[in-house]
């Protein structure tokens, strides 16, 4: 018999679709202990807010999250709002000891998250922050590689999040779908919408950064406000480029754009060893280039793309899918996470990354910050 978990979930967007998808999908997929049940999903407008739960099988409706947050039928608040709700809403959660599945970036920033942090942690409950590319059975394949010493000594780390979809200069910002561009609810423009994916995955995947020299551009500087109808200032970074040090002594380079004309999510990165590279690309998202030096004749010595759609363990996930060469996309990375998140509820080792592990990336978005302000190399402190 499984246990049933009751979440509660605020907002309905884009990421309350692909968390709902996995809560419903997770069980029949993964042997668990526990089960998500749809118990109720929150937004101000009642509506709509019905008609989400209506088309996802939600038991109930709230328009007020704090209603939400008291419930007594709640275990799981699962925050899928703007940026600039997040540690509010996590905060009071936290107070009414409910276990917090929060949406990246954790926080506005560094001060904010290390709140959150500290409110999760004094409750005491199960936390998780969804950074879903870990997921991909190429890039935790990537990191079971790399924990097993494939790669040797690391020298370089590169990674890319390009975009396309702000280009056009009447496009508004503010409001629901492009709250995204407005720096009063993001916090940030790419960095801490593109990027935090790709710092959270090279933290996983490389350790932790020492150091970082930052630059960032706003290319459309004023942009019509949806909900004041006002032209205002844009004051996110429509691009952001960063190098860095790790504390492995690599060097790398990051590079997010919401201007790469024809990219709409060209999310990659490739890691080089003295023995053995990896390469991954969220366009081909089942599949790891690997290049083995010690592999095979100096004549026959090169990259494969290896398709990671092996249902043994050793291609992670897929055992649980369909047939070897059968692959899965991108919303099966959100039911892999839920199934880790429950796994670790059940055996008391918990998923990551937790609030703790994703503050860690809100440190070095901040890095960036500042060092974008007045163009010099930042520490970055160790947390
Ligand atoms: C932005 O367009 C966005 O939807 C991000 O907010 C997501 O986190 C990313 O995975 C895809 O792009």
């Amino acid at each position: 018999m499984t246990k049933p978990l009751n979440i509660g979930m605020i907002g309905y967007g884009f990421m309350g679709r692909a968390h709902s998808n996995a809560y419903c999908k997770v069980n029949h997929f993964f042997d668990l202990k526990y089960r998500p049940v749809l118990k109720a999903v929150c937004a101000r407008n009642a509506e709509n807010a019905k008609a989400f739960a209506d088309q996802w099988g939600y038991e109930s409706i709230e328009t007020d999250w704090r209603k939400l947050v008291e419930r007594k039928d709640i275990d799981v608040i699962d925050i899928c709002t703007p940026n600039n709700t997040h540690a509010e809403i996590a905060l009071a959660a936290a107070a009414y000891k409910k276990m917090i599945l929060c949406e990246k970036p954790l926080a506005m920033n560094g001060p904010e998250g290390l709140k959150m942090v500290q409110a999760i942690e004094k409750a005491g409950v199960a936390n998780m922050v969804w950074y879903n590319y870990r997921r991909v059975p190429a890039v935790t394949l990537a990191k079971n590689l790399i924990d097993e010493g494939k790669l040797g000594r690391v020298f370089h780390y590169r990674a890319k999040f390009l975009q396309d979809w702000t280009i056009k200069a009447d496009l508004p910002q503010g409001g629901q779908g492009l709250w995204r561009i407005d720096v009063a609810a993001a916090g940030s423009g790419v960095s801490g919408d593109l990027l935090a994916h790709c710092i959270d995955t090279a933290l996983w995947l490389n350790g932790p950064i020492e150091s970082l020299s930052a630059t960032t551009e706003t290319f459309v500087k004023e942009r019509k406000h949806n909900l004041t109808g006002k032209v205002e200032k844009v004051g996110i970074d429509d691009a952001c480029m960063f190098m860095c040090r790790f504390a492995n002594g690599s060097l790398a380079t990051f590079e997010s754009t919401r201007y790469a004309r024809g990219h709409k999510a060209l999310n990659t990165f490739e890691i080089n060893g003295e023995n053995a590279s990896l390469s991954w690309d969220l366009h081909d998202l089942h599949r790891l280039g690997v290049y083995d030096y010690k592999e095979g004749e100096g004549k026959l010595r090169g990259w494969k793309s290896v398709h990671v759609t092996d249902n043994s363990p050793e291609h992670p996930y897929m055992d649980k899918w369909w047939v070897p060469g059968l692959q899965i996309g991108y919303e099966h990375s959100f039911v892999h996470q839920v199934a880790d998140f429950l796994t670790g509820l059940a055996s008391g080792k918990p998923a990551m990354p937790d609030f703790r592990d994703a503050y860690r990336t809100q440190v070095v978005l901040d890095a960036i910050m500042e060092s974008a302000k007045d163009g010099t190399w930042k520490k970055v402190a160790a947390v």
